[in-house]
């Protein structure tokens, strides 16, 4: 038999592509919907788990490292799990108008879903803050885009007032449905790595998601579908570590604007995740998570935005710290494009331009 027919039978013989419903179709047993709820999906979730051989050969000692690449989801970034959920249920409640606060990445997200659910969506941002392509995508979803004078803490003190006296619902991660569509992210890495990892490396602003994945693993640790509960460490910038100071940081500064968050609306979850998990806090600078960008995107192959690369950078920080053989899974939470211009200023490539469309030139320049 030809090498084509070989192929062609085995394609045959089981369909390669299965669709995916998303997320709450997915792990609806796990999840707090029932039968009325209707179901406002992108099709969120299953995500890709991949191997970093680089970074492991960075870490030495036989260490695995992964990352969860959430940046893959429908908008982008891993918000899309928990907004599938905060909107199917507001939805439920027959919510016609969604609020919330952002960095971006909830903004864009929030859009996106509110949108797709036929309701109004008002989004504040930090004015001058908010990445251009996150912007751009609370645009086109068709957001009412608010730009504040102020940062992210303040934008989150006003959507809270306003949804306290209006009928509007906050999709903030304050919102208890947003941590449980964003926990399915734990099943998943459970589910491609066959058991919990060791240790989990996270960024952490509003500290929703570590909280998020910390409940989902132990759902599966209980329903004895891992053998293990990982230790969960979570990474913040350093100008904007209210976590590991332990302290309101009144001016967070930092290149990942994402995690641009002086005082977490998580923090009693994330103190307690990091006590249950025997985890901890720690600071990366802007200049750790720019090489750690850097690493993922030209080693790897892998293009995160700068607040997603914290969780690496942390790793690489801590290497001394990480014992033998273990396996460490870092959640990379949005996608590269989103920022295009930290990528523009933020790389090690070689540019050659303004040449003169003549290819003895372009010989020339290759050094053939
Ligand atoms: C890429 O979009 O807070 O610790 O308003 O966009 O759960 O807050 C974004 C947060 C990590 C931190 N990585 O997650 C927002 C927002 C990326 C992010 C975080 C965010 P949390």
């Amino acid at each position: 038999m030809s090498l084509i027919q070989t192929i062609k039978n085995k394609f045959k013989e089981k369909t390669i592509h299965k669709k995916w419903p998303g997320l709450i179709n997915a792990y609806r047993d796990w999840l707090p919907i029932s039968d009325k709820t209707p179901v406002i999906t992108l099709q969120e979730g299953s995500t890709p788990l991949i191997y970093l051989k680089s970074i492991s050969e960075k870490i030495g000692k036989e260490v695995e490292v992964y990352v969860k690449y959430d940046g893959l989801n429908p908008t982008g970034s891993f918000k899309d799990r928990g907004m599938t959920m905060a909107i199917s249920k507001a939805k439920e409640e027959k919510c016609e108008a969604i609020i919330c606060a952002s960095t971006g990445n909830t903004s864009a997200s929030a859009a996106a879903y509110a949108t797709k659910a036929n309701m109004r969506a008002f989004v504040l941002i930090p004015d001058g803050y908010v990445a251009q392509g996150k912007l751009a995508q609370a645009l086109v979803y068709g957001a009412e885009v608010i730009a504040i004078k102020g940062n992210f803490d303040k934008a989150l003190n006003i959507v809270q007032e306003i949804s306290d006296k209006y009928p509007v619902t906050l999709v903030n991660s304050v919102n208890p449905y947003r941590l449980q569509g964003q926990k399915t992210a734990a099943f998943e890495v459970i589910e491609a790595l066959g058991d919990s990892p060791d240790i989990l490396c996270i960024p952490v602003g509003n500290a929703g998601n570590i909280s998020a994945y910390w409940m989902g693993f132990k759902e599966y640790f209980q329903a004895k579908k891992s053998s293990k509960l990982p230790k969960m460490m979570g990474f913040q910038a350093s100008g904007s570590a209210p976590l590991v100071l332990n302290k309101i940081i009144k001016e967070p500064n930092t290149i990942a604007t994402a995690i641009r968050i002086g005082n977490p609306v998580n923090k009693e979850k994330a103190l307690n995740v990091q006590k249950e998990s025997n985890g901890k806090f720690k600071d990366v600078t802007d200049q750790e998570i720019i090489n750690a960008y850097k690493i993922l995107g030209k080693e790897e192959g892998i293009f995160c935005e700068p607040a997603s690369a914290a969780s690496v950078a942390g790793l690489l920080k801590m290497k001394d710290e990480i014992p033998k053989k273990t396996k460490v899974v870092c959640v990379l939470t949005g996608n590269g494009l989103k920022d295009p211009d930290c990528a523009i200023t933020n790389n090690d490539a070689v540019f050659h331009q303004e040449l003169e469309p003549d290819i003895s030139e372009v010989i020339k320049t290759m050094g053939l």
